[in-house]
């Protein structure tokens, strides 16, 4: 046999004998695992998957005559990936799910290990408050709740409020290390003035007492309105990638590094009648659309999938897969993945080109 070719192994009645002895001693043989632990290329068990918002929200909105946000702690629906089910992960590294709080109603004060984000979908007047310090939400908004920071929510505006959750928690479920702690009281009292990070952190100074963590961004919002003019700006004057448009990551500024040290975040733009070459990356990403609609196509031929999109849409990339956008209209992405996770241990790779030339 030479190497590189397929492994096969004779079984031999002695062979089988042996196996079964040593499961007995919680003992597996290498060798008839080996290739399925060890493959070419990623093979992941999530699918490419869109959920629509119409229908979405209109599921969400009946959950509030049923569930209150206090009785549900959060009013969560989670978007489970049909190949992960059972799971509540998106990717094989995120959770993703889409909250609602209704007008005078507290999504009480608790903290846990893993580290969230907020991106604003619809509503006007509610806030989330992280550590003591109220932050509002407005749609377009990507807000940070660093891991085991106290948070709750709250709505004074009126009609429902709703926004994605994005969470690190698959990742750190498989390192064991959950932890969750409530709050005694609702809420977390108010102990920083609004927006008190952003007047620290966010505009290109730092308290001379600053001194980093390294994994909690000190900025913890991250409004649209100020993004979408970094986009605007961006496209008078730069080119446009082949396969994202014109993408940004969110950064902390005070290291340079991911918002989220798990999780990276971007927001692109894809310009009116935009085709992208095919892209595939490593880390699994989860797309929300903020504005404009249009195609996105998984893979080719038989295994061709296309999802078409509008604002507030909800799509999975898995893990190595590829897939091109078509844009009808200008359109704005927001997208969360385990890039950053994936950098900092050397694994990220990425690859542009013809799917079909490969
Ligand atoms: C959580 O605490 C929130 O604080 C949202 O709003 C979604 C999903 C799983 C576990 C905890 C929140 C969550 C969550």
């Amino acid at each position: 046999m030479r190497r590189g070719e397929k492994k096969t192994f004779q079984s031999t009645p002695e062979l089988d004998r042996y196996h079964e002895r040593i499961a007995a001693y919680h003992l597996a043989p290498l060798w008839q695992r080996l290739g399925s632990l060890l493959t070419p290329e990623p093979r992941v068990a999530s699918k490419p998957q869109l959920w629509h918002y119409d229908g979405l929200r209109e599921l969400l909105l009946e959950s509030a005559g049923l569930i209150s946000a206090e009785e549900a702690e959060r009013r969560v629906l989670i978007l489970e990936n049909p190949g992960l089910p059972g799971t509540s992960a998106i990717t094989e590294t995120l959770f993703a799910g889409l909250q609602l709080v209704m007008p005078g109603e507290i999504a009480p004060s608790h903290r846990h290990s893993p580290a969230a984000l907020r991106f604003i979908l619809e509503g006007e007047g509610a806030y989330t408050a992280v550590n003591g310090e109220k932050l509002p939400m407005h749609p377009g908004d990507f807000i940070v709740t660093p891991s085991w920071c106290w948070h709750d929510h709250g709505h004074h505006g009126s009609g429902p409020f709703v926004w994605l959750d994005v969470l690190d928690l698959p990742q750190v479920r498989n390192t064991g290390a959950i932890f969750f702690e409530e709050y005694p009281d609702l809420r977390y009292p108010e102990s920083r003035p609004p927006e008190d990070s952003f007047y620290r952190y966010g505009v290109n100074m730092v308290p001379v007492e600053h001194r980093t963590s390294g994994t909690k961004s000190p900025l913890l919002s991250y409004p649209y309105e100020r993004t979408r003019k970094a986009l605007e700006n961006l496209k008078q004057h730069s080119p446009i990638d082949p396969c994202h448009g014109l993408r940004m990551e969110f950064i902390d500024p005070t290291t340079g590094r991911a918002a989220i040290p798990t999780i990276s975040t971007f927001i692109q733009l894809l310009p009116t009648s935009f085709e992208s070459d095919d892209y595939r990356s490593t880390d699994g990403t989860v797309f929300c659309v903020v504005e404009g609609t249009g195609t996105i196509k998984f893979g080719s031929g038989s295994n061709h999938i296309e999802f078409r999109y509008a604002p507030r849409d909800i799509f999975a990339v898995p893990c190595w897969q590829f897939h091109r956008f078509a844009a009808d209209e200008e359109t704005v992405l927001f997208s969360a993945s385990d890039q950053a996770t994936q950098t900092q241990l050397g694994l990220w790779r990425e690859q542009r080109g013809d799917y079909a030339a490969i």
